[in-house]
This record gives structure tokens, sequence and C-alpha cells, in this order.
């Protein structure tokens, strides 16, 4: 049988929702069936050197110019542009990352944990970082010799960049996440129990939620929040960095740009 068609991800190394994504892909075990089968090759965005604000980028792929983003020439009629969504694609062809079960519980908490502003909580305290992202896209706008198309997509983006990035980081929003990410890690908690094994609910392997979850709690402790983790999810965190998915992906980084991985301290 012909090998098919490859998706492609488009993500930086140093985004949160992008390893949530590529960590959820590394864990997918066995597809549905043979028309559900995922290769899925990866394109990195420099988002660091602004790649996600070129005029493709963000008229083609996607116009909020963010990663992660899934396209396919034919299987998706246009680019999945949101890691939540990703996510649920993801699972909809390889049912052991969202068991029967449990279905319902870990939509929900997907949901959830896919609400928490990250930026809010990885850069509040470097307001600087939202503000750098506004005069990037400032800039680009400035140019007079871009196209009318682009003009209007980089004034569209520049709103996201206000409303997600440089209103993330007021004092009132960080505290708002973080009391989201407290009742959120609480909740997780209550299913959680490290005598029943390492993963949630003690199941065999790793649903999206442990997957995801788990990239969760070590971005934290990378970003020095560790403390809004409740001692009893150590295990789950401990468990899932020692695995060779894990391991493969992270290649001993951290989670964070700036921030030494464990292989680097
Ligand atoms: N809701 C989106 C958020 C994606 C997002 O904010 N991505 C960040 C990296 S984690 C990004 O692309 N940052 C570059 C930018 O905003 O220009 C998702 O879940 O995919």
């Amino acid at each position: 049988m012909a090998s098919p068609e490859p998706y492609l991800l488009y993500y930086n190394k140093w985004s949160i929702c992008s390893q949530m994504v590529q960590l959820t892909l590394a864990f997918k075990g066995e597809p549905k069936d043979d028309v559900s089968s995922m290769v899925v090759e990866q394109k990195e965005i420099d988002i660091i050197k602004s790649e996600q604000l070129e005029e493709a980028y963000l008229t083609e792929i996607n116009p909020k110019g963010q990663v992660p983003v899934l396209t396919h020439p034919s299987k998706l009629p246009k680019p999945i542009s949101d890691s939540l969504d990703i996510t649920h694609f993801i699972t909809s062809n390889y049912p052991s990352l969202l068991p029967e079960n449990r279905m319902d519980e870990i939509i929900k908490l997907l949901k959830e944990l896919h609400a928490i502003n990250y930026f809010s909580l990885s850069f509040g305290n470097k307001p600087a970082a939202a503000k750098a992202q506004e005069v990037a896209v400032d800039k680009k706008i400035a140019e007079p010799s871009i196209s009318e198309r682009y003009r209007k997509a980089l004034v569209f983006k520049l709103k996201i960049v206000q409303n997600e990035k440089v209103n993330g980081v007021t004092d009132d929003e960080i505290e708002a996440q973080v009391e989201n990410t407290k009742t959120f890690l609480e909740k997780i908690a209550d299913f959680y129990e490290p005598g029943n094994g390492p993963w949630l609910w003690g199941q065999t392997r790793p649903t999206a939620i442990d997957v995801q979850v788990a990239v969760f709690i070590a971005r934290l402790h990378d970003v020095g929040r560790g403390a809004l983790v409740p001692d009893k999810l150590a295990h789950l965190r401990e468990h899932m960095i020692g695995t060779n998915e894990w391991q493969e992906l992270y290649q001993g980084r951290s989670t964070m740009f700036g921030v030494a991985g464990p292989r680097e301290r």
C-alpha cells in the first residue's frame, strides 16, 4: 500500500501549545483504522525571529500568526490553527488518547486547560516581551511598500497581540490566570492516585489530558511557578519526563526559551 500523504504541523520548539500537540502525537498509539492513520511532517516557524508575521503565513496559514497549525492538502479543507482543535482532530483518529469511559471528562478538562492564557503565566514577569511583539507588528504595518492584503492581515494580527499578549500581562490578568491554574490543577489532582500508576484514573496509557497537563506542569516549573502544582502531581510529571517520547521531543531542553533544561543545568 502506498504510504498516506503526510500532514504538516507548523510548530515552534519553545511554544507550549506546539509542545502539547507534538507530545500528543508522540503518544498517539494505534489509529482507529487505516484511513485514520496520520503521518505528520513538521516545519518549524521561528517565532523569535517573527517568521509568523510573514505575509504567506498570515494570509494563507494562520491569520492569528500563531503556532501550532496542522494542514493537509486533501483531508483538511483549511488549516486547523488552534492547539485544542488539533488535539480533538488527533484524538478522533487515535482512540487510546481519548478512552470511551473517560471521554466526557477528558474533553471538558482539555477545554479548561486550553482556556488558560499560558502567556500570562510564562511572561507575566516580562511584560516587555508582549510590548516587543506589538512593536514588531507595528513596524511591519509602517512599511510603505507592503500590499493592501498584507497590511489588513497585520492589522488583524495586531489586535490578537494586544488582546492575548499585551492585555495578558496586566497584574489583574496574571492573578486571574494563577487562580484558574490552581482550580484546574486541584481538579486534576482529584482524579489522580499515584498508588494506582503514573496516569490519571489509573489508566495504563497516558490520555491526551495526561500528556498536556504534564507539559503544562513542566512549564510552570520552568517559569518558577512550580508552587502552583499540587504535590500529588509530582509523580505524573516525573514519570512523563522519564518517557522516551518526552526525551525524544525535548532532547534535554526545558519547555521555555532561555531556561536551562535538565541536561544543560
Ligand atoms: N489559542 C492558540 C494559542 C497559540 C499561541 O499563542 N501560540 C504562541 C506560541 S505558544 C505563538 O504562536 N506566539 C507567537 C505570536 O503570538 O506571534 C492555540 O492554542 O493554539
